[in-house]
């Protein structure tokens, strides 16, 4: 295959997963038939781009989506703020608009809404954007985002969010493209997205999985960017989902930052050299072996571990580290997840009430970038004895 993002042909290996389901498949029943397919890391020398291999019908995939991003606090702040540092650095009002590409449940354009700034959020998967428009108030259309789509839209915008979804584009150039359409001239884009580098730093290797196309540093970011007639202005370095870049690109800025300088400074001889993910391998078998060999341990003592949230991420850890065997059950505050089975591990998907029912004495966290807050709220579990073990970047036990 040639490169999504500059069309390069060598494209040279990292890490071969295998074949994987689906990491949001969820199984009505835990008979139900899945197909599994190949997950295969690769990094292109031209522009530094990572990405994977193989293509899955985007249909198959967002169709009967269930992740509502409003599930996390962690999440549901970030945007608020976010949208406060918008408004004042655009001056945005009543006569602006914002559109968010991937608006999933309107948690973020919710905060334009309740200030009346007008906003149009797009999203494919119809039940989500359904929600958005009825509990949200925010205008929806139902539809995948391309330049196409973008054309036929007959206004432009002062504001382009796109969080969390650069990764799941596969035409990458026809989405900049039809970024770079839809904006005003003095108009910006603010993208968030996991970074590679606290990808492969940090062993996030469960965030690999097929919705995820693409891995960006701030390079590849830029030559992205820059063939479409836009410049990155600034970047910053988030926490949020075990590390993301939050970059605003423009079409003609009148200042860059030095964080774009800085960072990018950073990225020299890591990120855009194969030698940096080498190891990358092996850092995986070893966390695999780890975890594996801390739950089999427990399960000799007789312990009960369940999982706790049946993230996207958890799909691929459980399905990886062959450690669905040890777990009784998952739960999640999701209610579309809950009643469901998880992917390739077939294991029920409960309410979070389950953990202080059941007390079962260990309970894995599938969502490990909402540690913290996963364990702020399950306080009485932890009072009565209960412990969580956090896999990613080390196999932890608190
Ligand atoms: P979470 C998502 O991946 C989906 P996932 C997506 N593909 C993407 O790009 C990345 O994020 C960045 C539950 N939960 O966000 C809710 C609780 O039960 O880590 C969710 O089902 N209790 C768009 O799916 C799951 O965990 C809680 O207190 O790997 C979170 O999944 C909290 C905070 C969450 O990402």
């Amino acid at each position: 295959m040639n490169c999504r993002s500059c069309g390069a042909a060598d494209l040279k290996p990292i890490l071969s997963l295998g074949n994987m389901p689906l990491a949001n498949g969820l199984l009505n029943k835990p008979t139900d038939y899945e197909d599994t397919y190949p997950l295969e890391l690769v990094f292109c020398p031209e522009c530094a781009l990572v990405q994977i291999t193989e293509t899955v019908d985007p249909v198959k995939l967002f169709t009967d989506y269930k992740y509502y991003s409003s599930g996390s606090k962690t999440m549901l702040k970030s945007a608020a703020d976010l949208v406060e540092q918008t408004i004042q650095r655009k001056l945005l009002g009543e006569d602006s608009l914002v559109i968010e590409i991937a608006s999933n449940d309107g948690y973020l354009l919710k905060n334009y809404v309740a200030v009346d700034i007008p906003v149009f959020g797009i999203d494919p998967c119809m039940e989500i954007a359904k929600y958005a428009k009825r509990v949200n108030n925010v205008n929806t259309g139902m539809d995948y985002f391309s330049l196409a789509f973008a054309k036929s839209l007959n206004y432009k915008a002062d504001v382009i969010h796109a969080n969390n979804i650069m990764a799941h584009m596969g035409d990458l150039n026809d989405v900049a493209e039809g970024i770079a359409y839809l904006l005003k001239p003095d108009g910006i884009v603010i993208i968030e997205t996991p970074y590679v580098k606290d990808m492969i730093d940090k062993v996030e290797f469960d965030t690999i999985y097929h919705e995820h196309l693409c891995y960006y540093s701030l390079m590849s970011l830029i030559h992205l960017f820059n063939r479409h007639g836009m410049s990155i202005m600034d970047v910053e370095h988030l926490d949020i989902h075990g590390g993301s870049l939050r970059v605003t690109a423009g079409k003609s800025p009148k200042i860059i930052r030095d964080s774009v300088s800085d960072l990018l400074a950073t990225e020299m001889m890591t990120v855009d050299d194969y030698g940096y993910y080498e190891y990358f391998g092996r850092r995986v078998e070893v966390l695999k072996k780890d975890l594996f060999d801390t739950l089999y341990g427990l399960k000799l003592q007789g312990k009960r571990i369940s999982g706790y949230a049946a993230s996207a991420k958890g799909s691929i850890l459980m399905n990886y580290c062959g450690i669905g065997e040890f777990l009784n059950y998952v739960v999640d505050n999701t209610p579309a997840k809950q009643g469901l089975y998880t992917p390739g591990t077939h294991l029920k998907i409960y309410p979070p009430e389950k953990l202080l029912e059941d007390q079962p004495d260990y309970a894995l966290i599938l969502a490990w970038n909402f540690a913290d807050e996963i364990m702020s709220h399950e306080q009485e579990y932890i009072k009565r004895g209960g412990k969580f073990i956090i896999p990613v970047p080390k196999v932890s036990i608190l």
